[in-house]
């Protein structure tokens, strides 16, 4: 008899729940009103066979609960009940599964007046590719993918010359627009969905995914990668900004086209080495760093990585917190680098600086004694800075091998502390921030900045190099 109140009392409190309770779906914001009543016509069913089963569960508890003067009868087979439960159970199914298909065919079959763009995922952010003026988008291969062309564009396509490069993880879509969405992963499984749009695909490795929706509501969304499996996909978010066309259009112009930045001057060298000077008390003549100045070793940074430093110096996304001491002593020297320019300029020079640090001065930490517990701490940071600590430009994660412990631990110790990677404007900083937490302890820190300060430093000649010559 208790039992049977208890499941009486579950299904009560289930059902109650279900109608009150606080998670539920995000307002909807796009076309995709369907997708909402198919999961509706899902939770009716699978939710009416709940209740039926288990008041069934409840009855049978009660009116056969134990009798002493009672026998339990033996009925192996009933054909009728089992004619009729497969039946039902089929019709249940099949109204559960129909409006799925159909449903499923509408989110692929995109109309003629939608517009395309592309998602582009990769360990671990967004980029999206718009097709420009002439509507086409260009032909693309992952082979092609580099430091200048990070979209593996086609040279020889003229389709792709006015593609339009969104190297942001920051989207905008004009309002009531239906839109095709076309899908490539520069490496593994990935997955786009923005809840309040109810969509939600894979990215796949070697072939373009699609579906399509409208926008309906003007609104800031949040794009997640729901792939669950695999590392650290948490990690890639971004937003998406629902305005109006003439914002749309606005907010394309502030990207530069393929062609455009095909065009981009690889730095010059003279002029790097005149700004460079400003730099030389600190980091030294050859980049190689000052331990009494607390300045990195610099050289053997790639062209990319330094940019996007600089220009965070210069935009306060990186130095801009007052405990973060030398972050800002870095960061009020952007004055003597005026424009993009300068600092392409000087990226330049310093990616063509090879010297390489010795070994006994690179190595500070009195603390950090084991190189086996730093090793196989540093096995999660293989992921994006490569085995040897090379840095890997696709994971936008850089060389850190060859560098003074002393800075990687303090900067190691930045991330853990939010002095460094959790501005809005900082694209990859956060995921240090996130790495950063898995080493619990000081001493942990320290074998790893140990360890890694110990790597093989490699200098690959550049196009640079054979420039200054
Ligand atoms: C007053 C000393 C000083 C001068 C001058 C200076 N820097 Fe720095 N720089 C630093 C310090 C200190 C850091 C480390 C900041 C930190 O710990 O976050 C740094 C960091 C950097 C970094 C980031 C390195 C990394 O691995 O992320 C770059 C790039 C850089 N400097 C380039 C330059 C350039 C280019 C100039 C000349 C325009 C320059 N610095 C002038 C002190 C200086
Ligand atoms: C998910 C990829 C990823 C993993 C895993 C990762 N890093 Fe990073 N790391 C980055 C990126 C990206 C940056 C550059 C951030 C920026 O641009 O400001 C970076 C920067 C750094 C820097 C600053 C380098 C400099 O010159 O200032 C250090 C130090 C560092 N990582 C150490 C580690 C350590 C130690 C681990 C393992 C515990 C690790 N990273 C794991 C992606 C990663
Ligand atoms: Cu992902």
């Amino acid at each position: 008899m208790a039992i049977a109140i208890v499941i009486l009392i579950l299904i009560l409190v289930t059902v109650i729940f279900h109608f009150l309770s606080p998670w539920w779906f995000t307002p909807i914001a796009s076309n995709w009103t369907s997708i909402d009543t198919t999961i509706n016509v899902t939770l009716w069913v699978t939710g009416f066979v709940f209740i039926i089963v288990n008041l069934f569960l409840a009855y049978a508890v009660y009116r056969f609960r134990y009798n002493k003067n009672r026998r339990a009868d033996y009925e192996p087979e009933n054909k009728k009940l089992e004619g009729w439960l497969t039946l039902v159970t089929t019709v249940g199914v099949a109204a559960m599964l129909a409006p799925g298909l159909v449903v499923w065919a509408d989110f692929v079959a995109v109309p003629e007046d939608a517009d395309e763009f592309e998602v582009v995922g990769q360990q671990w952010s967004w980029s999206f590719r718009f097709p420009g003026k002439d509507k086409v988008l260009g032909k693309v291969d992952t082979r092609l993918i580099s430091a200048e062309n990070p979209f593996g564009l086609s040279l020889s396509d003229p389709f792709g010359k006015d593609d339009i490069l969104v190297n942001s993880n920051q989207l905008h879509l004009p309002i009531n627009q239906p839109v095709k969405v076309l899908q490539r992963s520069k490496d593994v499984l990935h997955n786009f969905a923005v809840p309040q749009f109810r969509v939600k695909m894979d990215l796949v490795p070697g072939l373009t995914s699609y579906f399509w929706f409208t926008p309906t509501k003007l609104g800031d969304y949040e794009i997640f990668c729901q792939e669950l499996c695999g590392f650290a996909h948490y990690l890639m978010r971004g937003k998406i900004t629902v305005g109006s066309l003439a914002e749309h259009q606005q907010w394309l112009t502030q990207y530069p086209t393929f062609a455009q930045t095909q065009n981009q001057p690889k730095g010059d060298l003279i002029a790097g080495k005149k700004h460079f000077q400003n730099c030389v008390a600190c980091h030294g003549d050859q980049g190689a760093g000052n331990s009494a100045l607390n300045s990195p070793r610099i050289a053997g940074l790639s062209q990319w990585y330094i940019k996007r430093q600089l220009s965070y110096f210069k935009d306060k996304i990186r130095g801009n917190k007052t405990d973060d001491t030398f972050g800002l002593q870095m960061a009020s020297m952007m004055a003597t680098l005026p424009d993009e320019t300068a600092i392409n300029d000087v990226a330049a020079y310093i990616e063509s600086l090879t010297t390489i640090v010795a070994k006994e001065d690179l190595t500070t930490l009195t603390n950090a004694t084991d190189l086996s517990k730093g090793k196989a701490l540093y096995s999660n940071c293989r992921y994006c800075h490569g085995e040897n600590g090379q840095g890997n430009y696709i994971l936008n994660a850089p060389n850190i091998a060859g560098q003074y412990d002393w800075y990687l631990k303090r900067q190691i110790a930045n991330f853990q502390n939010r002095l460094r990677g959790t501005h809005q404007g900082d694209l990859y900083g956060n995921q240090m921030v996130l790495m950063a937490r898995l080493l619990h302890s000081e001493q942990d820190i320290d074998d790893v900045s140990a360890y890694i300060s110990n790597l093989p430093t490699t200098v690959t000649k550049t196009s640079n190099q054979q420039q200054l010559k």
